[in-house]
């Protein structure tokens, strides 16, 4: 599901069901456009009309005032607070019991493995490195959620099954898979698209075609559409479920039951993707510079047995959150947030530091150009990719994308 700030809504609505329909809730899976802001200063860093602004009821689950009463795993879309998410790139606590998949990402839930792949894809900037750190300017704003390359190559090398894939635009083609005549009926903005085949991301779809999981979730166009994918003749199968935003009477929730072991069923690390994690660190690239490395297979067999000794030998629980920031006091006048500047979260300095990587989320040198780069770019306005999708009336957070 999307989310869009409406944290307490979501949660009230899952303890109704599970008296109304007598099941238990083991899992919350929230697929994108989750707003994770702890406060004014994460405000500004979301990409929304600043009229459309508001704080909504993450801060609550941050400052301890409420408490996730299940499990919640969510990944970036494209109105996020990206100061924040980007502490939390490699993944980790976004508030108690809430936890971030990171830019890309897989964890194990019991022994169900659910990875997933935050932000939106835009041709014209896949290709470049992270560039973009706080204060972003109007520009880096929009592209800091844009889906890189990067990532993307680190989740094809994802070898062993996953279960559960997440990403918050749809994957390129997948309307062909079902009832894309009723969708597009209904949502007679995305017949062109649907037609010219260009509804959805292309990386997304690279990855469906690879990692062929029994489910995929999506979220971003506002409305529900399942599909199921049958790759090749008598391959594996993938059930597609594209849900709506939270509002009364919208398809925004949908309970699924997967078999799992006994448990426990907790978020924990995952040894395969920690080990690619491990790979790919000293190839990540943080400037603007094109990221070109192709798809071939990187062997990340060494760093899979470093990484299972060194999770034999603690546990693969994920370090422990910490809150980094004051979150919002409504007790107090609005003060005029300050400048935003990167923070080293120290769930991601422990974490690097288990897997034995540098920090490099702050990295000087391409935040020199990031700079320049930028700078020189202040008068180069939207491009034409960032048209604002038509919804209904209702739906003022869906500008842009
Ligand atoms: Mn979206």
């Amino acid at each position: 599901m999307k989310m869009h700030g409406e944290l307490d809504k979501v949660y009230d609505t899952l303890r109704e069901l599970e008296k109304a329909e007598g099941v238990k809730i083991d899992l919350l899976l929230c697929c994108g456009d989750f707003q994770a802001v702890r406060n004014e200063n994460d405000l500004q860093c979301l990409n929304v009309k600043p009229r459309f602004r508001e704080m909504k009821s993450f801060w609550k689950y941050y400052s301890g005032q409420a408490v996730a009463p299940y499990p919640t795993i969510f990944i970036g879309g494209n109105h996020e607070a990206s100061n924040y998410l980007w502490e939390l790139y490699y993944g980790g606590w976004a508030a108690p019991n809430i936890y971030f998949l990171g830019f890309a990402g897989v964890v194990k839930f019991g022994n169900i493995r659910v990875g997933g792949l935050s932000g939106i894809y835009k041709q014209q900037h896949y290709h470049l490195g992270h560039y973009e750190r706080p204060p972003y300017n109007e520009n880096t704003i929009r592209s800091v959620y844009h889906v890189r390359h990067y990532d993307v190559l680190k989740l094809m090398h994802v070898k062993e099954p996953l279960d559960i894939f997440m990403s918050h635009d749809w994957p390129l083609g997948i309307t062909e898979y079902g009832n894309w005549q009723k969708l597009i009926r209904e949502k007679r903005f995305f017949e062109e698209e649907v037609n010219k085949r260009t509804l959805g991301s292309e990386p997304a779809a690279r990855l469906l075609n690879k990692l062929k999981p029994p489910y995929w979730f999506s979220a971003h166009l506002h409305c529900k559409f399942p599909a199921v994918i049958q790759h090749g003749e008598g391959g594996p199968t993938t059930k597609f479920l594209a849900l709506d935003k939270c509002l009364p009477r919208r398809g925004f929730l949908q309970v699924i039951d997967i078999p799992s072991g006994p448990g426990p069923h907790e978020i924990q690390y995952d040894e395969e993707w920690l080990a690619i994690t491990r790979k790919f660190n000293n190839v990540f690239p943080l400037t603007r510079m094109p990221f070109t490395m192709l798809d071939e297979q990187v062997d990340t067999q060494d760093d899979l047995q470093w990484v299972r000794n060194k999770l034999n030998a603690r546990g693969a629980k994920p370090i422990d959150f910490v809150q980094t920031a004051a979150s919002y006091d409504p007790s107090c006048q609005a003060s005029n947030p300050s400048i935003t500047v990167h923070c080293r979260n120290p769930q991601t300095e422990s974490f690097l530091q288990l897997l034995n990587l540098l920090y490099l989320l702050d990295s000087s040198n391409s935040y020199g150009v990031s700079r320049n780069e930028s700078s020189s770019q202040t008068g180069q306005a939207l491009d034409s990719d960032d048209i604002e999708l038509p919804d209904d009336e209702d739906d003022p957070a869906d500008d842009d994308d």
